[in-house]
């Protein structure tokens, strides 16, 4: 089997303005420099630790109006909006910690579950889970197509901080089963997104990616929002929708 050693490197030491949507559409992910400055960073310090201190899971952040708020501020952005279509919103933001006390990885996969208020049986609808007190379905892929995920950085993701891992232009293969998802990778290689800090990684769900463990020296903290068209088909409705 040939090695999935990554071969290429995608950073944010570029401006996105004037990059068309079909960049996202082509590629599956882009990363931009910073959204905010250096303003919304101690702002976002402040938050995250009370997070913690209250044991909030990570899934659930936008039941705070904070989270909503940071949402509704990335959604309009000029370097966001031209990628989200007018009438996306805000369904589900997770935090993802590494540090030093929390290191992990994950193997190659796609997002494939929105959390939705309660079950409607349809043959079109599969791998029903709960999570964290959320009922999770996989709808069909031309939905998944049509929804994006904004990876904000509150720290800077360096090579060693566990950086996710992308299989370029994979989300165009569709839904796959985790022996073609392997051979995906290993025909097409990975891409490592570094993000400076305060930058974003807009990422298509049915991307393939994975992440490694981080060098344990530094915190990388990714608040990671999905935006998605209003209505849900078959009747569904989402858990949360800003
Ligand atoms: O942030 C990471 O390292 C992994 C995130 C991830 O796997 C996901 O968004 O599904």
């Amino acid at each position: 089997m040939k090695s999935a050693k990554p071969d290429n490197i995608a950073c944010s030491a570029f401006d996105n303005i004037g990059m068309t949507a079909n960049k996202l559409d082509d590629d599956g992910f882009l990363i931009t420099g910073p959204l905010f400055g250096h303003e919304l960073g101690p702002r976002l310090e402040n938050i995250i630790p009370q997070l913690k201190q209250d044991s909030i899971g990570s899934r659930n952040l936008m039941e705070h109006s904070w989270c909503v708020d940071l949402a509704k501020l990335i959604r309009g952005h000029q370097r966001i909006a031209p990628f989200l279509s007018a009438a996306a919103v805000a369904v589900q933001c997770n935090l993802f910690e590494k540090s030093k006390n929390q290191n992990w990885l994950v193997p190659v996969h796609q997002d494939l579950g929105i959390a939705v208020r309660e079950k409607i049986k349809h043959p079109a609808l599969t791998g029903w889970t709960e999570k964290e007190g959320s009922i999770f379905v996989q709808p069909p892929d031309s939905f998944l197509h049509e929804m994006v995920a904004v990876r904000f950085h509150i720290d800077e993701c360096g090579l060693d901080d566990g950086p996710l891992r992308v299989v370029r232009a994979s989300h165009k293969a569709g839904r796959l089963d985790s022996h073609a998802a392997l051979a995906e990778r290993d025909r097409v290689g990975e891409t490592l997104c570094a993000v400076e800090r305060g930058g974003a990684m807009l990422m298509k769900p049915l991307l393939l990616h994975a992440s490694s463990k981080a060098s344990g020296h530094s915190r990388r903290r990714v608040l990671h929002f999905v935006f998605a068209p209003p209505v849900l088909p078959f009747g569904l409705q989402w858990r949360h929708a800003f």
